[in-house]
């Protein structure tokens, strides 16, 4: 398999004002996508709201992610549950429709304490698409298990056959380029915080996972190409706006005000499903005064 690079997109999930998938504006929306630069996809995610959709609507999402991308660029498809056997099942879903990697959280209800126990579940689910590269989903600041990820992909390396790599959705720049390091550079270790992209490039990022990939890739990839140059005066200004945007956005509840945005844009993916909440239309408005001022619209 091939490492994933450059921006890959968390992407959202069309809902209806019903709250139902609205699964024919994928289409479009792979369209844009693509066209703004992106190199990937990442479906069923944080972003998609992988956790608050029922399997049979993961399974859905996916298959309807996948066909429109046809094979242009990797999908990967997001499979973290609370049930490792639902996990399992949907991982070897992804496999059958032809999904590129599989990707899963840990469980986070019963909170996972050791790296062993952690291997012990990803093991259970990489193996329902043991065809595919896996990659474990580490975001501790959403699963609350707070495991030791060095000690887990050294142990993995050993025992789960199909770990290709990482997601790496904290903010330790340090450990995260441990990560790259690990066991002779052999994982693929993709960037998640995209208010940091820059620092990640410098320790050694050469692909990321993010939500705001959705609405400014452009931005992003200048970021890149100014670090590839060697230009930090002008890589850095572009992180910066990168982080106004980001601040303005997450001055609201963070998803729904990125599915409103998705909105102005001309993309209609209604607005998240609880436990969030949607934006009033007022925060609206002020989401859009908000993205004026830092140069976003
Ligand atoms: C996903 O959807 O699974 C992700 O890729 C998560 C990455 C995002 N993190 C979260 C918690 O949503 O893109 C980031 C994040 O939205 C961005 O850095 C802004 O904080």
């Amino acid at each position: 398999a091939q490492r994933l690079t450059g921006l890959i997109a968390a992407t959202y999930t069309p809902l209806g004002a019903d709250g139902q998938l609205r699964l024919q504006q994928v289409p479009q929306m792979v369209e844009h996508l693509l066209g703004s630069g992106v190199s990937g996809l990442y479906v069923c995610g944080s972003t998609g709201e992988g956790m608050s959709l029922t399997s049979e609507e993961r399974r859905k999402t996916a298959e309807a992610y996948v066909h429109a991308t046809d094979g242009r660029v990797p999908v990967i498809i997001q499979v973290g549950h609370n049930s490792v056997a639902e996990a399992r099942q949907l991982a070897a879903h992804a496999q059958e429709i032809g999904a590129d990697a599989v990707s899963a959280t840990c469980p986070s209800y019963f909170k996972i304490q050791t790296a062993e126990l952690l291997v012990d579940c990803m093991r259970e689910i990489a193996g329902g698409a043991p065809d595919l590269p896996f990659y474990y989903y580490h975001i501790p600041a959403l699963t609350g298990s707070a495991i030791d990820i060095l000690r887990f992909m050294t142990l993995g390396a050993q025992q789960i056959p199909n770990l290709f790599g990482l997601k790496y959705t904290d903010t330790k720049l340090h450990e995260f380029q441990q990560c790259l390091q690990l066991e002779n550079q052999r994982f693929d270790v993709v960037w998640g915080c995209d208010e940091m992209l820059l620092g990640a490039l410098a320790s050694g990022s050469t692909g990321a996972i993010g939500s705001t990939y959705n609405i400014a890739a452009p931005l992003y990839l200048q970021i890149i190409e100014a670090f590839e140059a060697g230009d930090w005066v002008e890589a850095r200004a572009l992180q910066n706006q990168a982080i106004e945007m980001i601040n303005a956005i997450g001055t609201f509840p963070f998803h729904s005000a990125m599915k409103a945005i998705l909105g102005m844009l001309g993309y209609d993916f209604g607005t998240c499903r609880l436990p969030q909440r949607a934006l009033s239309a007022d925060e609206t408005i002020r989401l859009r005064q908000l993205l004026e001022k830092v140069g976003f619209f």
